[in-house]
């Protein structure tokens, strides 16, 4: 990567902090720790890393993201609206009744949105099933999932971690 890519992924991720912090002020309710610790990640996978597209956010070969702690919503909507999936405007009504981006990301309301997320544990889950599909209809693309630290002690995610283990030696296709 050279200067001039870092610098712009620099900015995007200053502006993706701005963004989650915009929403929870709007809100008055929120997690900015969680959103603005996620932000660098965030930046490198949706401006760097992942193939996706805004104007096609259904694509069955897309690659896939999962916020496991999808109490950190407020940083990937921000992400997705400078990305470019829906105007960056829908962050001042985050939260708001009748809003499309509620206080946990809802994968039927939110284009961009692979899943929806909130109960702790459940997301990871989720993502290994999206990997064991990829590779049953043999696609190639990849799934991302985002987790929190607390998150990890649940059972469910050292659960998930066994699945994604056997299913990766015994799904030779
Ligand atoms: C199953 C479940 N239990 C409890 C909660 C309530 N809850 C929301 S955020 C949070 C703390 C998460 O901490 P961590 O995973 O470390 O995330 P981060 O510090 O990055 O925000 C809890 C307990 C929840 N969303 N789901």
């Amino acid at each position: 990567m050279n200067t001039a890519e870092k610098k712009d992924l620099q900015i995007a991720a200053c502006k993706i902090r701005m963004g989650a912090i915009e929403g929870v002020y709007h809100a008055k309710s929120g997690h900015p720790g969680g959103s603005l610790s996620a932000a660098d990640v965030l930046t490198y996978l949706y401006f760097k890393e992942m193939h996706v597209d805004p104007a096609h956010p259904a694509d069955e070969n897309r690659d896939r993201f999962v916020l496991s702690k999808g109490h950190c919503c407020p940083a990937l909507y921000a992400t997705l609206a400078l990305k470019g999936y829906f105007p960056m405007e829908e962050l001042q009504k985050l939260r708001h009744i009748g809003a499309m981006l509620q206080g946990h990301p809802n994968m039927l309301d939110t284009p961009g949105i692979d899943m929806s997320t909130g109960s702790l544990g459940q997301g990871v889950s989720a993502a290994c099933g999206m990997a064991l599909a990829a590779k049953l209809s043999g696609k190639d693309y990849r799934v991302y999932s985002m987790l929190g630290d607390g998150e990890i002690e649940e059972g469910q995610v050292w659960e998930a971690a066994m699945f994604a283990s056997h299913k990766s030696w015994t799904t030779s296709v």
